[in-house]
């Protein structure tokens, strides 16, 4: 066994498949009766006692195979899990705070083994520590060799984009406005330079050339989403339905098909018809929830034909966050001075938008599926949260983290049902309703919904941007509303003031994180209960559009900031490293799940949408932030230049897209074929083996 344990330590995180003893039977038959192979006991030599020592051999080898495999299992099945991943341990809060967690928390009982950690690091010498100490450094600064090949040949790769931040054209052909637009127009002091999206990138009109850009890229899919006022600019069909806007879309859908470019389409990216937020309140009401099922059956009605990749809502946490507890988004409620109404519209707004998700996705299911074949899925939004000091109040912040960003919307397409801390949380006194909030102010699901919720997502969809640390905030007297509910803060600093990781810029919320996103993938998987494929359907990074300078030109604020050239943006360095390392956590990931993936051909990972395609509107914060692999010239035209890290995903694209294990496979044939034409001491012994038989 202690062999055993020293190959499943030296070698287990590369080696995935382990036999523990070849042909029992002929090694204690040849051995211990017939005499012919070592050690050579029974037969001719009449040594040893053939009518005993056959069993006794069997007996112990039987013994050695069971308590080797319960080694792994209790040992290694796990650990090794954690072990060949790269954490950053020399963090100063990293190892207190893995003891903290894994021994107080049971969400992080899958990655961190901690019981079995503790017993290797003590009881291993010193320089295998050092060793895994170097293996497991927080180092981004070498260039992880990830390539096309490391992922399946029919990975979706992409760039994303939404509606409003890109298309322009306000109200052309007929479209209807949406809170977006509203809210921009209504409020620009609510958008850090008081712009709007009316006309942003203008990709509207210039969907063709773009299309172009895309092929140039090399990317086999794109996802965009589709505006619904521009469909049912009233909201409803009963308002009538726009004949142009379909049309828009199914150019676009054609172009892309065209050019070998498969759309992900996103049917909400929170540009809500104006007319229904207006006539009852959006998604404030359960009324919503037909409306959107007949805007998604006319999309899948339209389009199915082509669009095999469906989101059915984009971020509904930051959608309700944003939009009804910060006030910063549309349709700006909640925020300062109106905590009253973050103590029950939050929740109804989850209720009815995860309801909107669940019954489009049976929509899809009863009437589509089994002509168009495709998927529906829903793309969710999370950090991985860290623990913003060692305290245990803060680790137990971590999981209210989950809980309320995450858990929210995922809890009920698990289990059909709010995750327990929010039940319990959002069901207290509040200020507002001081014996509790029940079913009249928050609703629970009904037995229908909850059937209908469960499992309802062919694919999850993660927007994974960065890591950042969870703060607990006590309870004191009534909820003030969601914020108090939650019971925790997300600082972008630790308590010794450290970020997460190399920030895009000072100031920024994004950090380079890449490695946690393992981590997160996993636990989501864990916790629940995932059995489908994950896309991560988001991931980016921003730079400064102003370089900081004014230019002298009167009171015009949107005039005096100098906005950034092509030339001083175009070296993009950190969107390369950010990309390449959240490209090789998602390698790592999919190889931690070899067996099940070489095996079933299933992955883990099965796409990766770079946010953004191009420069865009970047919502309450307006032009100010670029998140796009190409530069948009907003003074001259609106052209179009790709900047570095276009130019590297083209390049990685563009490498041979024959996966890994197809090349495994094949080497492992080639190595098959020239042993057995070799003779080989085996194959002497072979040679005897046959001659004794015959
Ligand atoms: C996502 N934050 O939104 C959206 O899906 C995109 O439309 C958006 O452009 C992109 O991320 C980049 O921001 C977010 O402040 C908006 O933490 C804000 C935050 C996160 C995501």
């Amino acid at each position: 066994m202690n062999y055993a344990e020293i190959c499943f330590w030296e070698f287990g995180d590369r080696v995935k498949n382990w036999v523990t003893l070849n042909e029992p039977f002929r090694f204690t038959y040849f051995g211990y009766v017939t005499g012919i192979s070592a050690p050579g006991r029974g037969g001719k030599s009449k040594e040893g006692d053939i009518e005993v020592e056959p069993y006794i051999v069997a007996y112990n080898l039987i013994n050695c195979h069971a308590s080797a495999y319960k080694k792994y299992q209790e040992e290694f099945k796990e650990l090794r899990r954690q072990l060949n991943y790269e954490y950053p341990r020399e963090n100063s809060w990293v190892m207190g705070y893995f003891t903290k967690l894994c021994e107080s928390s049971p969400l992080f009982t899958y990655h961190y083994d901690f019981k079995s950690l503790k017993i290797y690091l003590d009881s291993f010498p010193s320089f295998v520590m050092a060793e895994e100490k170097n293996l497991l450094a927080y180092n981004y600064n070498h260039d992880p060799k990830v390539q096309r090949r490391d992922f399946p040949s029919d990975f979706m790769f992409g760039v994303g984009t939404s509606a409003y931040q890109i298309e322009g054209a306000w109200k052309e052909d007929g479209k209807g406005l949406h809170i977006w637009d509203c809210f921009a127009l209504r409020h620009p002091e609510n958008i850090t330079d008081g712009s709007n999206a009316c006309v942003t990138v203008d990709f509207y009109h210039k969907m063709k050339e773009d299309v172009q850009v895309l092929k140039k890229m090399g990317v086999n899919s794109f996802r965009f989403s589709i505006s619904w006022s521009r469909i049912l600019p009233g909201g409803k069909v009963s308002m009538g339905k726009s004949l142009e806007g379909i049309n828009f879309y199914n150019k676009l859908i054609d172009e892309l098909k065209a050019n070998d470019i498969e759309p992900f389409v996103t049917l909400f990216h929170w540009d809500l018809p104006n007319a229904l937020e207006e006539e009852y309140m959006g998604f404030l009401s359960p009324k919503i929830v037909d409306d959107f099922v007949n805007y998604a059956e006319i999309c899948f009605w339209e389009y199915g034909d082509r669009v095999k990749n469906w989101v059915t809502l984009n971020e509904p946490f930051r959608f309700t966050y944003y939009g009804y507890v910060k006030g910063r988004f549309a349709p700006g409620r909640g925020g300062v001075n109106h905590e009253d109404e973050t103590e029950t519209e939050p929740y109804n707004v989850a209720y009815n938008l995860i309801n909107c998700h669940a019954a489009a996705y049976k929509k899809y299911q009863d009437d589509f599926k089994e002509a168009q074949n495709g998927k529906v899925g829903i793309t969710l939004d999370v950090n991985f949260f860290k623990p913003f000091s060692g305290d245990k109040k803060d680790v137990k912040a971590v999981e209210y983290a989950y809980d309320f960003m995450f858990g929210l919307f995922m809890e009920p397409i698990t289990s059909g049902d709010w995750p327990k801390n929010v039940q319990k949380f959002a069901r207290m006194g509040s200020v507002h309703y001081p014996q509790g909030r029940n079913e009249s102010v928050i609703p629970s699901f009904t037995i229908d919904q909850k059937e209908t919720l469960k499992q309802s997502y062919d694919f999850l969809g993660i927007n994974y941007y960065t890591a950042s640390f969870a703060k607990s905030v006590e309870s004191s007297g009534l909820s003030k509303g969601f914020e108090t509910d939650m019971r925790y803060e997300e600082s972008v600093k630790d308590i010794s003031g450290n970020y997460a990781g190399e920030p895009a810029f000072d100031g920024t919320w994004v950090f380079l994180c890449a490695k946690e996103l393992v981590d997160l993938l996993f636990y989501i998987k864990k916790t629940y209960k995932v059995e489908n494929y994950f896309v991560i359907t988001e991931n980016g990074a921003p730079e400064e559009n102003e370089d900081g300078s004014y230019f002298d030109s009167g009171n015009d604020p949107e005039k005096k900031k100098v906005i950034k050239t092509y030339e001083q943006v175009k070296d993009d360095e950190f969107r390369v490293k950010y990309i390449k390392w959240h490209l090789e956590a998602i390698r790592r990931a999919n190889s931690r799940w070899t067996v099940d993936s070489i095996i079933w051909k299933k992955h883990l990972v099965m796409g990766y949408f770079v946010w953004s395609f191009t420069d865009s509107y970047e919502w309450s914060g307006g032009y100010t932030q670029r998140f796009g692999l190409n530069y948009v010239d907003y003074k001259n035209n609106l052209l179009r230049y790709p900047k570095s890290s276009a130019l590297w995903y083209k390049k990685f694209l563009s490498g041979d897209k024959t996966s890994k294990e197809t090349h495994v496979l094949t080497e492992a044939i080639q190595a098959e074929d020239k042993v057995s034409g070799e003779p080989s001491i085996t194959s002497e012994s072979d040679r005897k083996k046959r001659k004794i038989k015959a």
